[in-house]
């Protein structure tokens, strides 16, 4: 190797050296700095859901208008809820189907329980025909 060779080469590593050394050195202070703990998420301020089980159009409100989205689904096809929503909104008696034995449960709750004191999925337990 001639000695214009090995300056070349000597250049070439001392410069990846100092590259690198300089890279690890920028590294360290940042690994050091002490960050702050991040800022704690928001808490959620949005209301929870009180109604959701036979809330079939999703309005809030358990009512006729809920047996009529009920309706839809087994009659039509229609709804706008998903596939898991149908069978945690829509199954009022939870067998799995959506059919008119839900219907009758709701338009039953609707009539006759006490949507204060009694929940639809209570209701719906307790239904017997
Ligand atoms: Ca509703
Ligand atoms: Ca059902």
């Amino acid at each position: 190797m001639s000695t214009r060779a090995k300056k070349i080469w000597f250049r070439l590593l001392w410069t990846m050296g100092v590259v690198l050394g300089t890279a690890f050195a920028l590294t360290l202070p940042v690994e050091k700095l002490d960050l702050p703990a991040p800022e704690p998420a928001a808490e959620e301020t949005a209301e929870p859901e009180t109604i959701s089980f036979g809330d079939v159009n999703k309005d809030g409100v358990l009512d006729t208008l809920d047996v009529n989205a009920l309706q839809n689904i087994y009659l039509k096809g229609e709804t706008s809820l998903t596939e898991e929503e149908l069978y945690t909104i829509a199954d009022i008696n939870g067998d799995g189907i959506i059919d008119t034995n839900d219907t009758a449960i709701l338009m039953s709750y609707l009539a006759n329980a006490d949507s204060s004191t009694q929940s639809l999925k209570a209701y719906a337990e307790s239904y017997s025909g």
